[in-house]
């Protein structure tokens, strides 16, 4: 929880609003869906992160979803160096990597978000619960730059 307040707070001094604007609702509705329920049935999705080539990936880097499915995100760093998973909107995502340059060390464990050290894996069950285009994102400096960006659309 003391993370949470940090990340909410610097991201609304990234985007000049309030803590309150930023933060979830008490269901943890997001304009991106809502942390899942582990008990209920989920579509299980691998991702693996990686670095080739200079490059920063995530395999496989799109994903479509049903309006109202639940999604389990099998998460694996298979590279040399950390790397995170983060949902959010591409608008969130952009504010959330610029507070992330002056605050590098971010560490997420929130809900929609795992950072995983080489080797690591981590599970995410996601709700999207709202049609759009959204993103899962690494927002460690450099990397979103350097590839390491998905899409996902939810119809
Ligand atoms: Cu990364």
């Amino acid at each position: 929880m003391m993370f949470r307040r940090s990340l909410v707070g610097v991201l609304a001094l990234a985007a000049g609003l309030p803590a309150a604007a930023r933060a979830h609702t008490d269901h943890g509705e997001t304009d991106y869906g809502k942390p899942g329920d582990p008990k209920k049935p989920a579509r299980i999705v691998q991702v693996v992160m990686r670095e080739a080539d200079g490059r920063m990936l995530f395999v496989p880097d799109r994903l479509k979803v049903r309006k109202g499915e639940q999604i389990r995100f099998l998460l694996r760093n298979n590279g040399e160096i950390d790397h995170e998973f983060v949902i959010g909107t591409v608008e969130d995502n952009r504010k959330h990597m610029k507070a992330m340059e002056s605050h590098p060390d971010m560490e997420h464990d929130d809900p929609n978000a795992k950072r995983l050290k080489p080797k690591a894996t981590g599970e995410i069950v996601w709700q999207f619960t709202k049609a759009g285009t959204f993103e899962f994102a690494c927002l460690i400096p450099g990397h979103y730059p350097a590839g390491m960006v998905g899409t996902i659309t939810v119809e």
